[in-house]
């Protein structure tokens, strides 16, 4: 049965207003960078579930939000996350990655060790679910990997926007995850999202960043 349909007027603004608003959260976007070094300075939870709410305000196909946000701020289990994440990592980087992923990873100066892994006062783990069992019956999500693609983006954001540091973590395999979290077959681990302040000292790879123009077409582009 179709929904009932309710009015969707949000906010109309000015053209040099919506210039102005673009100008505003470009630049802060700008400044964000993925962070490898926090402080371990507590985070209150209630800003993280608030940030953990934005990313849930994220569409999804047939408005499934098929995703689930494990958020993890208990010592005991970030240290066993980062011992199994940092085992996974040392056969990936000793046998697992190709010589030429490696090498891309250069500049970003990784290996195998995650100490950001217990120091980070949150560990945001986020599962993508890609079917679900109601009452025995086995029902597919639509699209979930471009929903959770799309709400880990408005996650990433969300913590920018109000002044937390995160970084995008992808240990390898990560199933370890599903076990140490309790969590059933259907839910597959995503992301790994450390999220907390960076630390006083904490640097960056000073990298260049593709240009926009090369990400960029209009149309069908300038011939030739
Ligand atoms: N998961 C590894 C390797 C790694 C992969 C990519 I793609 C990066 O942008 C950075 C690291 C690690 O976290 O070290």
């Amino acid at each position: 049965m179709p929904a009932k349909m309710i009015p969707y007027q949000p906010v109309r603004r000015s053209e040099p207003d919506l210039f102005a608003r673009a100008e505003a959260l470009l630049a802060e976007m700008e400044t964000r960078r993925s962070c490898r070094y926090f402080s371990d300075e507590p985070v209150p939870q209630q800003l993280i579930e608030k940030v953990i709410a934005i990313a849930h305000s994220a569409p999804s196909g047939a408005n499934r939000k098929p995703w689930r946000f494990v958020a993890v701020d208990d010592p005991k289990l970030k240290r066993r996350i980062r011992l199994e994440a940092e085992a996974e990592e040392r056969e990936s980087y000793a046998h697992r990655m190709p010589a030429a992923w490696l090498e891309a990873l250069e500049p970003i100066g990784t290996d195998a060790n995650k100490p950001f892994l217990e120091i980070a006062p949150w560990l945001i783990v986020m599962f993508r679910i890609d079917w679900e069992i109601v009452d025995g019956t086995r029902y597919p999500n639509y699209y979930p990997h471009e929903s959770a693609g799309i709400a880990a983006g408005f996650f990433i954001m969300a913590c920018h926007q109000v002044g937390l540091a995160t970084l995008t973590h992808t240990p390898s395999p990560m199933r370890f995850l599903r076990d140490i979290l309790g969590r059933p077959t259907n839910e597959k681990p995503y992301l790994l999202i450390p999220v907390g302040y960076p630390a006083k000292d904490c640097t960056v790879p000073d990298l260049v960043k593709k240009p926009l123009h090369e990400a960029l077409q209009w149309n069908q582009g300038q011939p030739g």
